[in-house]
């Protein structure tokens, strides 16, 4: 029976799957708010479920097939890996795998494996002869067939959710899948090429957009911020941060002119961000009551309330006005 009915339609329905699980994927990291986190996440989830729930019919797909080339073999194993590794982060909340002084945490296994997958299966789907679907394949129960898999779907990651609750403990778990950390534990991170700078503090000064503020200036206009740092390699941390409102730094003539506000490190590394947020960005100079350390961006810091760690520019240089709009650069910082 499974044998008979492999095939177009298992493939059809893989490759949207796998499609739908990078594309919410990606998304994912995007989104930083409540709602639109919950809606990636579980939709990842439940297009990540969907492709196990499809091994059965695609396995016999594979027996069938006289040979398997290499970037099917490739292809097969990024994806459980991929899969195992997403799973492992969920039940695991947040922690690292040491190999040897290479430390890596389950999203960073599972983020790696998409990125590399993603060749291996444009290579896989292009060399492959075109699979037309056929009118008859979108026939009435098709359709109603979907729709079971899809409730049946949701049920599966309505029950992992609950033994993902149960494996992390008083870990906890926000809307993206992040594992809660201390304030104080919060650790040094890099984006992905990034270095920590060795910066002196006494002679520091951050350009605002003209303006020559030194720390101890924008200490002394500092007010305190809650906020959650969530980084996207899987962890979160609430802390109570000091910092000066960027709006309240700036003209308002000049700030209602502009389109966007880039925001640079002494890196190099680069955030622009639509000049709405003005009045929610902050320049952070201490955290928890203490100054910051050099690995979590001393002197100066952004913090972006609602957006993911990797907008929160550390070592921040400086912070411009701009005409280009905010979606004018890489969705993801290069280094
Ligand atoms: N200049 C610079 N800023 C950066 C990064 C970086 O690599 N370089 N990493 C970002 C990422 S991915 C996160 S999650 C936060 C982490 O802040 P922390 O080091 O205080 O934990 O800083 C962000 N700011
Ligand atoms: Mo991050």
């Amino acid at each position: 029976m499974a044998r008979r009915r492999a095939g177009r339609k298992t493939n059809a329905a893989l490759f949207l799957l796998l499609v739908g699980a990078f594309a919410s994927g990606v998304l994912a990291f995007t989104a930083g708010t409540p709602v639109p986190a919950t809606f990636t996440t579980v939709a990842h989830g439940v297009f990540g479920l969907g492709v196990i729930g499809l091994v059965p019919w695609k396995s016999v797909i594979i027996r069938r097939a006289r040979r398997i080339p290499f970037a099917g073999w490739s292809l097969i194993v990024l994806v459980v890996v991929c899969l195992v590794a997403g799973i492992v982060q969920m039940l695991g909340g947040y922690g690292w795998l040491g190999v040897g002084p290479i430390r890596v945490s389950p999203i960073q296994v599972h983020v790696g494996a998409a990125l590399i997958g993603v060749v291996a299966f444009a290579w896989h789907v292009l060399r492959r002869r075109r699979q037309r679907l056929r009118p008859t394949d979108v026939s009435r129960r098709a359709v109603l067939r979907t729709g079971v898999f899809g409730l049946g779907l949701g049920a599966a990651y309505v029950a992992l959710l609950g033994v993902a609750s149960g494996t992390r403990g008083d870990k906890g778990r926000v809307e993206t899948g992040s594992g809660r950390l201390d304030a104080d534990a919060i650790p040094a991170t890099i984006w992905l090429f990034d270095h920590i700078p060795t910066l002196d503090a006494t002679t520091y000064r951050v350009d605002v957009a003209g303006r020559s503020l030194s720390p101890g200036e924008l200490t002394d206009l500092a007010q305190p911020v809650r906020a959650r740092l969530d980084c996207t390699s899987g962890w979160y941390a609430e802390a109570t941060w000091e910092g000066a409102r960027v709006a309240d730094l700036m003209d308002a003539g000049a700030l209602a002119a502009a389109r966007s506000i880039e925001i640079t490190s002494t890196t190099g590394y680069t955030r622009r961000f639509p000049i709405t947020d003005a009045g929610s960005l902050w320049l952070a100079t201490r955290c928890e009551g203490r100054a910051l350390s050099a690995g979590t961006g001393a002197p100066v810091r952004l913090v972006a309330p609602g957006r993911r760690g990797f907008w929160w520019v550390k070592w921040v240089a400086s912070v411009q006005l701009s005409d280009v709009p905010a979606w004018a650069q890489s969705p993801f910082p290069p280094q």
